[in-house]
């Protein structure tokens, strides 16, 4: 068991206080697994420190430094930039076996169980359930599969611009080949389907054990009260009504009371945004505006023909057809005949 990690990625600060919590929440599930952090070269120095204390090992990732195919390919398509680090994760190969978790998810129980499934084990996407979801999976570090994977983003590129595309069309018997390699719909209660699909939620949300915090805006582009325990900053979004209450606070409970402290001693006198509102304050309009400016565009009606290309790229942005191809009747007759 000591060759095996969970390991996650963080490219920039943001995502450094999600791969925190989801640390931490791994370590508060008593988990028996190495945790390993891939960092990219913009994470500060103080995060790293910080992640260092959640994490046994907090690896650089700087794929302009690499002289291999990866930087060659980056030199090629500029936009594949997080992809070609998180492929970097197969290069683990003191490890025998992991689990990638993106820094947009949360355990909510011990989840080791998880190593023992196969490479490629995956969630599907109830949105795209003949995809599976890169968010998390069980892998198996080889620098032989990093090398063709690197070959495979030179020669394909990646039909969704991320690493999903890329590992989906690499791994592409997933859906077809072994039943045992689709990890059940509990690792994949994303929030936006909880907190839209209530009847899903009470089928599977007692059960949940990993929460994904799915769309543009994530837990961390808002701000905590931490004297009242209320999230706030979400008044201006609808985007941010996606995002199940529970977790979301849940969320900033753990971030304030175990990862806050780390940053804090991280970053001694120096100021740095912890996120956190004193009480009463009221979070500006222009912080609001800064903070949910990746928003993507308000819902629209689709049109009427819309290809299952584009439906799969609006599911990811959080713009969901909710009467049409993706209700909940025609979700669940997909995943029902995943699960039987
Ligand atoms: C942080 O990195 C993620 C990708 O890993 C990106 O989507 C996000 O926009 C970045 N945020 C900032 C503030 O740069
Ligand atoms: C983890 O282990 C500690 C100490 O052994 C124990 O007190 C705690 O209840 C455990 N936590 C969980 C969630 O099992
Ligand atoms: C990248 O792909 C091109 C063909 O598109 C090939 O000529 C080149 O050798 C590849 N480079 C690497 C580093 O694999
Ligand atoms: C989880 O499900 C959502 C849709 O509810 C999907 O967009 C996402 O990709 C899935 N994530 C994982 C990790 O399977
Ligand atoms: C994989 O490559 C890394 C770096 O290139 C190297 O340190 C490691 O020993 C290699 N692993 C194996 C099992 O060959
Ligand atoms: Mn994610």
């Amino acid at each position: 068991q000591a060759d095996e990690a969970f390991v996650t990625l963080a490219t920039n600060d943001s995502y450094a206080k999600g791969a925190m919590v989801l640390g931490q929440s791994l370590r508060n599930h008593n988990t028996t697994r190495k945790l390993v952090a891939l960092v990219g070269p913009h994470v500060a120095e103080p995060c790293r420190d910080a992640l260092q204390s959640i994490f046994d090992e907090v690896r650089l990732v700087d794929i302009m430094d690499s002289g291999d195919t990866a930087h060659l390919t980056l030199m090629k398509r500029p936009d594949l930039g997080v992809t070609l680090t998180k492929l970097h994760c197969w290069t683990l190969t003191h490890y025998s076996k992991c689990v990638f978790m993106d820094a947009d998810t949360m355990v909510l129980s011990n989840v080791d169980e998880l190593f023992e499934r196969e490479e490629l084990s995956a969630a599907p996407d109830p949105g795209w359930p003949d995809c599976f979801n890169s968010g998390v999976f069980v892998f198996r570090p080889s620098n032989e599969t990093h090398e063709k994977l690197l070959e495979f983003c030179n020669e394909t590129g990646s039909f969704d611009g991320g690493d999903q595309g890329v590992l989906n069309s690499f791994f592409n018997t997933w859906a077809t080949a072994d039943i045992s390699k689709h990890l059940p719909f509990i690792y994949n209660l994303s929030t936006v389907s909880i907190y839209s699909y209530l009847p899903a939620f009470k089928q599977y949300g007692h059960d949940a054990k990993v929460v994904h915090f799915l769309g543009k805006v994530k837990p961390w582009n808002l701000a905590y009260d931490a004297q009242r325990g209320e999230v706030k900053g979400h008044s201006s979004s609808p985007d941010v009504y996606q995002l199940h209450p529970d977790y979301l606070l849940m969320w900033w409970q753990l971030y304030s009371k175990e990862v806050l402290p780390l940053l804090q001693r991280a970053y001694g006198d120096t100021p740095f945004n912890s996120g956190c509102v004193e009480e009463g304050e009221e979070v500006s309009r222009d912080r609001s505006r800064l903070d949910l400016a990746e928003q993507p565009a308000p819902i629209t009606a689709p049109p009427p023909q819309v290809s299952s290309e584009e439906r799969k790229q609006r599911w990811e942005a959080g713009q969901m057809d909710y009467m049409g191809e993706d209700s909940f009747d025609n979700i669940e007759r997909k995943l029902d005949s995943f699960l039987k």
